[in-house]
């Protein structure tokens, strides 16, 4: 991933755990529940925004983790989105130009129902969870994030692979227009990533919508990106434009970039290294000092049983 820079952390927001915590607390009693129960239905026809009014009301997800969050500001300004460019506040300056709204996913290949749907089409009448994941980049930094979004199982289910599907690719919007990096060519876009369809459907991987209880800022992916938290964060698609069934494995954009370096699987893993530096351990955004990393980044209990053998014939 080209240029490797280790900026010291941005100051931290002041206490934006506590708010935001006892912000969720607030939105999960009774009351609160009873009116959010009430409301998607009627903002939900409003118009074509209607989703997003209902991002609050996200149910705590069942696999939250009890790690500090990363504050926001971190998480927003600190960035991988290399259509924008290479250093980590260009996403945060440069993204805002893309346009998300109205906006459309391809669905292809092997599916009984592919074609072309919209944005409110995929997630009207959908409910919402937060999941509080870790999320670790290969470059050894970390943060802590809570996600809103929705199984990719639900999704796929609607679309109905067909039996002859075994993987699930993932496309980027590339927009030489809005995108100095595309624009550029320093990677050969538009960016792709794949999974494995059991990986795809397994609970944990879901297609985020929103995070700290908005919508998703451009920087981080708007309006629709994956989350695989076992898996480097390269894996975890931003602003999907086309995802695409098939039966052969799909070549992603790292592997073919620098195949000895990033690999097809990549899970999370602190035994092997990159070629160019240690992947034991991690810089935590927003803490002094390093973390150990963590085998499937902390998810083994979960997902171990995908990968029969040794797990680091997976990277
Ligand atoms: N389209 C696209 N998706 C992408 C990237 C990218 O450059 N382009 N970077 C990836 C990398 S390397 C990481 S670590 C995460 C970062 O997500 P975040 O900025 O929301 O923390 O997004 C991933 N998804
Ligand atoms: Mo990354």
């Amino acid at each position: 991933m080209g240029v490797h820079r280790y900026p010291r952390p941005l100051p931290s927001e002041i206490t934006p755990r506590e708010v935001y915590i006892n912000r969720r607390r607030v939105l999960a009693g009774g009351a609160a529940l009873a009116l959010g129960a009430a409301l998607p239905g009627l903002l939900g026809a409003a118009g074509n925004s209607g989703w997003r009014t209902r991002l609050g009301d996200a149910s705590a997800g069942p696999f939250g983790t009890d790690q500090e969050l990363t504050p926001r500001q971190n998480a927003t300004t600190y960035n991988n989105f290399f259509e924008f460019g290479t250093r980590k506040t260009d996403p945060m300056q440069r993204a805002r130009h893309m346009r998300t709204d109205p906006w459309s996913v391809s669905i292809e290949g092997e599916v009984e129902k592919g074609g072309t749907y919209a944005l409110e089409d995929l997630l009207d009448g959908r409910s919402f969870e937060e999941r509080i994941y870790r999320l670790r980049c290969v470059e050894a930094w970390s943060m802590v994030i809570p996600w809103i979004g929705f199984p990719l199982a639900d999704l796929l289910k609607r679309v109905q692979p067909t039996s002859r599907a075994k993987y699930v690719a993932f496309e980027t919007l590339a927009d030489p227009e809005v995108m100095p990096g595309v624009e550029r060519g320093i990677l050969d876009w538009p960016y792709r990533d794949a999974l494995r369809i059991d990986e795809a459907v397994h609970p944990l991987t879901i297609l985020a919508v929103g995070m700290y209880d908005d919508p998703l800022p451009p920087q981080n992916g708007a309006p629709l990106r994956l989350v695989v938290p076992w898996k480097y964060g390269f894996k975890s698609v931003k602003s999907i434009v086309a995802m695409r069934l098939t039966e052969e494995r799909p070549i992603c954009l790292w592997e073919e970039h620098a195949p000895n370096e990033y690999g097809w699987y990549a899970n999370v893993n602190p035994n092997v290294d990159h070629p160019r530096w240690d992947q034991s351990r991690e810089r935590r955004i927003g803490e002094l000092g390093r973390r150990e990393t963590l085998l499937y980044n902390g998810y083994g209990e979960e997902v171990a049983h995908l990968y029969p053998g040794d797990p680091e014939d997976y990277w």
